[in-house]
């Protein structure tokens, strides 16, 4: 199977890294307390994104991050995943060169986007969340680089 995938218009969606694992909890000071302790890690970034409703931090992991949410509020869509499910995995996100070119080709392969526009993530990055019911019940982010 692995030469099949050739053809695939890959060079508009090739995946560069894994950007980051997302991880939802209650309080964002106490997990990365417990990050700290249990794995001396700390984070690089830490922000609040209103229009996300989330804050969030990044700790840097070799090449990646894991990505700790806090919702700002019960309503927000993390907020209505932790009354849900509790706190956990919330979703993946992989590098694209180009958010408009990844878009485009996956809404061409017949994907279920939950952004057709890129909007604005952390860290002055460009982002797109594909829903969770398209592909293996996980939520993904694409993610265009500040810096590409
Ligand atoms: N992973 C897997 N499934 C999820 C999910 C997640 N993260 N979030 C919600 N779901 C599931 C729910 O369990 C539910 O499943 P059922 O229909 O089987 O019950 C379904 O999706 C709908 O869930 P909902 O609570 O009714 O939530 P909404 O439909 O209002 O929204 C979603 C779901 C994914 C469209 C919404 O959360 C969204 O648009 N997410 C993208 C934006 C986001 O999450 N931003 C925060 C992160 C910010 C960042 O990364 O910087
Ligand atoms: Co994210």
């Amino acid at each position: 199977m692995t030469g099949s995938f050739a053809a695939n218009s890959l060079s508009s969606v090739k995946l560069l890294n894994l950007d980051h694992v997302a991880i939802a909890v209650h309080d964002l000071d106490a997990a990365l307390a417990g990050y700290r302790s249990r794995y001396n890690v700390d984070p690089l970034y830490r922000e609040t994104i209103e229009e996300q409703g989330v804050e969030e931090a990044m700790i840097p992991v070799g090449g990646s991050f894991v990505q700790l949410l806090q919702p700002l509020g019960p309503e927000t869509s993390v907020g209505k995943f932790l009354s849900k499910n509790g706190e956990g995995l919330h979703h993946v996100a992989y590098a694209v060169a180009s958010i408009e070119k990844a878009l485009g080709h996956l809404e061409a392969d017949g994907a279920r986007l939950i952004d057709r526009e890129p909007r604005s993530g952390g860290r002055g990055t460009r982002i797109a969340f594909v829903h969770p019911g398209d592909l293996g019940g996980t939520l993904i982010e694409l993610v265009e680089l500040a810096d590409g």
